[in-house]
């Protein structure tokens, strides 16, 4: 291997012995990773994201008065497992304490029976305290804690239930938030409405700081404004005509259980899926109506049991990503070099292909003309198909041997419907672009709104490409809004992915689709900002805090996914056979494990930039087998 670093410079064709390896790493990520395709013809990865959704699973069954010893002890030992030796939570590897995942693992502990006086209790209490105690956590965590008690229902944002019964015209219809948020407004509102306070069997004053809460923000801002409005929300709660507030609550309740999936959950997501629950027991549903009882079962799929020195543990998936891991499984073994008519990608093919989605969505209402058509992200999640899955898919489907052509041009007619009238992508819904929502008191978490994104737009562009749309109006406009969209410095930015190595490693291989040449300035200016941000061991990696502090741009420990992220660029701007490729082959080539795999503790995925990340544990096998394949391929050394 040293060979691949000090045998061969600059730009002349590299010598056999160095792809030789790259092959032999090439070949055992391939067995690796066909060796876990479910029989069905799916793969899928954990998705691992931060105990928030394991202390919140324990306060639900606490709500709902289903929590059980076994479960109870069991999700202990996983957030115990995860706590640091300062006493704190992370949400994600090696990242910083966060307040309210702090505060929510140590309610779940105290739930566990954990001595407040405990060593490892002391050292969270100490973290929490530092950072301003329960009075600095997000609403969601003051949600929680007044669902118990412990936080006054008056001290949280107004969330009126009425907001369901606004014409989708009005600003403030539940269609301007992304679905996301969408689905979890709706059932907060009513449990807001209600005030509901259960039991807890202790105290969490050990919590508060009793500090004044910060001045709110200034008249004269967007944000100092809504402050006021929600205060004036506040009164209004008080006045509403009961009447009125029982017709919304009753189509508030409608609107939830219509949009509960074959699996039982909401969106495929836990938040919605735990508010929902919650909302609809207030509501009147009991325990054992269906409803209730399909949405607890079906958290039971989503459950990972797992053994900790401690003894076996229980954590929860967030959400589930078998669709998209099943489409990127596809694309990376066709680079790789497998045919299209090969088992493995048959039975992928057909499996997807029995999960398009053939019923409309919330997303008909901005897109009323259009059909149904599209995939989504999870087994079971019909309301919410989204066009990043959609493209993926349909360029996984175009790499295997199984008939699809229908299925294909339903999927370019529901990606052309859904691009934005400024001619980008949103992963959920076309014209989601209201920024006002973020200035909202109750938004103070995560995003709100599905406007395009680099990372969408492009995935999108390069499938409809394949599918021969390049030179039509909406890859030229998709192309334009990603041009424009490009940083002064080159790069893009990741929306769904961590972070500009994520928007670079999508917009180089949709502008090459698109047959944009590498000596577009555009394309040349990425390479440059991908070559200046190389990491000295040959991979590529930024860390999760580029996200809110630009020091860590293009900067960070080099990752499989980041590093495969970063070849795919440099090969569709024609870079294949140059040094910076050959090091980033190399850094793959001597990071490999004996079993064809790669170690990534770092969190790669984005669900929120800068609040919400996620470990795809697929991603460290998928994109290095892309990156591997097509490099090869395209220095003749794979036929
Ligand atoms: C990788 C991109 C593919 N594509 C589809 C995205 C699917 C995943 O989207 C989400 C995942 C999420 N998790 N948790 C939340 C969430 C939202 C997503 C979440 C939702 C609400 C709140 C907190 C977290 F859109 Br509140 C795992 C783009």
């Amino acid at each position: 291997m040293t060979q691949l670093l000090t045998g061969h410079r600059g730009d002349a064709a590299p010598t056999g012995p160095d792809w030789g390896s790259a092959r032999h790493t090439l070949d055992r990520a391939v067995q690796h990773l066909l060796g876990r395709q479910d029989p069905a013809g799916w793969w899928k990865g954990d998705l691992e994201t931060n105990v928030t959704m394991d202390a919140e699973d324990l306060l639900l069954r606490q709500f709902l008065g289903i929590r059980t010893g076994g479960d109870t002890e069991r999700t202990a030992r996983w957030i115990r497992s995860q706590q640091r030796d300062d006493g704190s939570w992370a949400t994600f590897h090696d990242g910083p304490s966060d307040l309210s995942t702090n505060i929510e693992a140590y309610t779940a502990l105290r739930l566990a029976g954990d001595p407040p006086d405990a060593g490892h209790m002391r050292a969270a209490r100490e973290a929490i305290l530092d950072a301003g105690g329960i009075e600095s956590s997000r609403v969601f965590t003051r949600i929680w804690l007044a669902l118990f008690g412990q936080w006054p229902w008056r001290g949280l944002p107004a969330i009126p239930p009425e907001l369901v019964l606004l014409p989708t015209w009005s600003p403030l219809s539940v269609y301007d938030f992304g679905c996301w948020a969408r689905q979890t407004v709706v059932p907060l509102s009513v449990v807001r409405a209600l005030r509901p306070v259960r039991p807890l069997g202790f105290r969490l004053d050990e919590l508060r700081t009793y500090r004044t809460p910060p001045p709110p923000p200034p008249l004269g801002t967007t944000a100092g404004k809504l402050h006021r409005l929600d205060r004036l929300a506040a009164g209004y709660d008080h006045l509403v005509p009961a009447p009125l507030r029982q017709h919304a609550l009753r189509r508030a309740a409608a609107w939830i259980v219509a949009r509960q999936e074959a699996d039982g959950s909401w969106g495929g997501i836990q938040p919605p899926w735990v508010y929902s629950l919650i909302a609809l027991h207030l509501l009147g549903c009991p325990l054992d109506h269906p409803v209730m009882r399909r949405g607890l079962a079906g958290l039971e799929r989503f459950t990972v049991h797992t053994d900790t020195p401690e003894g076996p543990a229980r954590w929860l998936e967030a959400c589930q990503s078998p669709v998209w891991d099943t489409a990127l499984a596809v694309t990376a073994l066709s680079d790789a070099g497998l045919p299209a008519d090969h088992p493995a990608l048959g039975q992928a093919g057909r499996w997807l292909l029995r999960e398009e989605i053939t019923v409309r969505g919330d997303w008909a209402v901005r897109r009323p003309g259009l059909p149904a058509g599209g995939w989504a992200f999870e087994f079971d999640n019909v309301n919410y198909p989204d066009t990043d899955d959609t493209a993926e898919v349909m360029l996984a489907l175009r790499r295997t041997a199984v008939p699809a052509s229908a299925a294909l041009r339903r999927g370019v007619r529901w990606l052309c419907g859904m691009q934005s009238r400024d001619g980008g992508w949103g992963a959920f819904d076309a014209d989601n672009t209201r920024r006002i929502l973020a200035d909202l008191p109750f938004c103070d978490f995560g995003e709100v709104i599905d406007p395009p994104s680099a990372d969408v737009t492009a995935h999108i562009v390069e499938a409809l490409c394949v599918e021969g749309l390049a030179g039509s109006t909406p890859v030229e406009r998709g192309v334009a809004w990603l041009l424009r969209d490009q940083r002064p410095d080159g790069s893009w930015f990741g929306r769904w992915g961590v972070n500009h190595v994520y928007g670079i490693g999508a917009v180089l291989p949709a502008l090459r689709a698109a047959g944009l040449p590498p000596t577009h300035p555009a394309v040349a200016a990425a390479v440059a900002w991908l070559l200046c941000h190389q990491n000295d061991d040959g991979g590529f990696g930024e860390d999760i805090r580029s996200y809110r502090d630009p020091a860590w741009i293009g900067r960070g420990g080099s990752t499989a996914s980041q590093t495969a992220w970063g070849l795919l660029a440099l090969h569709a701007a024609g870079q294949s056979d140059t040094e910076a490729v050959r090091r980033a082959v190399d850094w793959l080539v001597t990071t490999q494990r004996p079993d064809g795999g790669w170690d990534e503790p770092q969190y790669t995925g984005t669900g929120f930039p800068g609040d919400f990340s996620i470990n795809y544990h697929l991603y460290r096998q998928v994109f290095p087998i892309s990156a591997l394949g097509r490099v090869l391929r395209e220095v003749g050394e794979l036929t």
